[in-house]
């Protein structure tokens, strides 16, 4: 109950398959990548790394080892359960919805030095201020325009509820897999505690401690897979949502400013999935708009505090 485990994904290794404590400590340990310890009785994935491929220990202050690679000299099936059992039944439930996509690319230019300028004053009330809390920010401020993105929609297309708090869904990659945590009413938090926020979901994530009821809700999913990379995607609906984002990696690249001269711009992709059934092209395509507007001009946000 305290790591919100949920006991039937546990393997039993006590008396007629009873869940001893060691059992929900391996299972922890694998949910948060850490190390199992040896004294632990399911064998592991491959077998282990030639001593010579070892990284040594590292001290406190160095940069965590490389991961280790897994070379499999023979066939090895696995279970699916956990983070990728979940992943696997969201998947295919979304696949019944018909999705269309858009894109469009954003010049992040003002909003990178205006980050850099807050982010020493973020640092001070010790938080740490990413790109994601601005174009958080920026989405809430595009739905209260667009509020048909930020609905549910029922299995059956029969009815579809306007959600009046923005509970936006981040795309989080953790030891233990993909998850997607949800910062709720976004529209009435000012950036720093979304960034907090954020950062205690993360800090969370990376533990393996988030429960059901801060992995359920979503009215809305963002997805920043550019922190790791990539251009365009193809994002996929979290049922009953009716849309979701995906953001590139933020590149420099050249382009022309207003004068016609060409110049070196923080270029960033966005890729929207929606759902047909109840959105259209141009809906997405205004909404989407307004939000690279929001970015573009960023100081243009501060019209907008409450
Ligand atoms: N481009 C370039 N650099 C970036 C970007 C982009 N888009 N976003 C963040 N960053 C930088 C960020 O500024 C940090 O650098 P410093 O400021 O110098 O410290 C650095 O990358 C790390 O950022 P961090 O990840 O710590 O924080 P952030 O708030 O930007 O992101 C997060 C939080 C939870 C979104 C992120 O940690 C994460 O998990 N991203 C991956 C999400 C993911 O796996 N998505 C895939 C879902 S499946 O979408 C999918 C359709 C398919 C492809």
């Amino acid at each position: 109950m305290e790591n919100n485990v949920n006991l039937s994904e546990v393997g039993g290794s006590g008396r007629d398959g009873r869940v001893l404590k060691e059992d929900i400590l391996h299972y922890l340990s694998r949910q948060t990548g850490a190390i199992i310890p040896p004294s632990s009785p399911s064998p592991p994935l491959s077998p282990p790394p030639s001593p010579s491929s070892t990284p040594s220990s590292p001290q406190s202050s160095s940069p965590p080892p490389p991961p280790v690679v897994q070379r499999f000299t023979e066939d090895r099936s696995v279970v699916i359960k956990g983070v990728q059992k979940v992943m696997s039944r969201t998947m295919s439930a979304s696949l019944l919805v018909p999705h269309f996509g858009y894109s469009d690319e954003v010049d992040l230019s003002r909003l990178v030095s205006l980050r850099r300028r807050l982010q020493t004053h973020a640092e001070t009330r010790g938080v740490k201020l990413s790109y994601m809390p601005f174009f958080l920010k920026a989405l809430s401020l595009a739905l209260y325009e667009f509020p048909i993105l930020n609905a549910h929609l029922d299995d059956r297309c029969e009815s579809l509820t306007y959600k009046a708090s923005h509970d936006i869904g981040v795309a989080m990659d953790t030891p233990g897999g993909l998850v997607v945590p949800v910062l709720r009413g976004i529209e009435r938090l000012p950036l720093l505690a979304i960034a907090a926020e954020l950062s205690r979901l993360q800090s969370r994530g990376r533990a393996g401690a988030l429960g059901a009821a801060e992995l359920s809700g979503g009215t809305f999913t963002l997805s920043n897979v550019g922190s790791i990379g990539g251009t365009y995607t193809h994002p996929v609906i979290l049922t009953p949502e009716v849309a979701i984002g995906a953001l590139g990696k933020i590149q420099v690249l050249p382009r022309f400013n207003e004068r016609g001269e060409v110049v070196a711009a923080h270029i960033m992709k966005v890729s929207w999935s929606a759902d047909h059934r109840v959105l259209d092209g141009a809906t997405v395509s205004r909404f989407s708009n307004l939000w690279k507007s929001l970015l573009e001009e960023p100081a243009s946000m501060i019209l907008h505090l409450a």
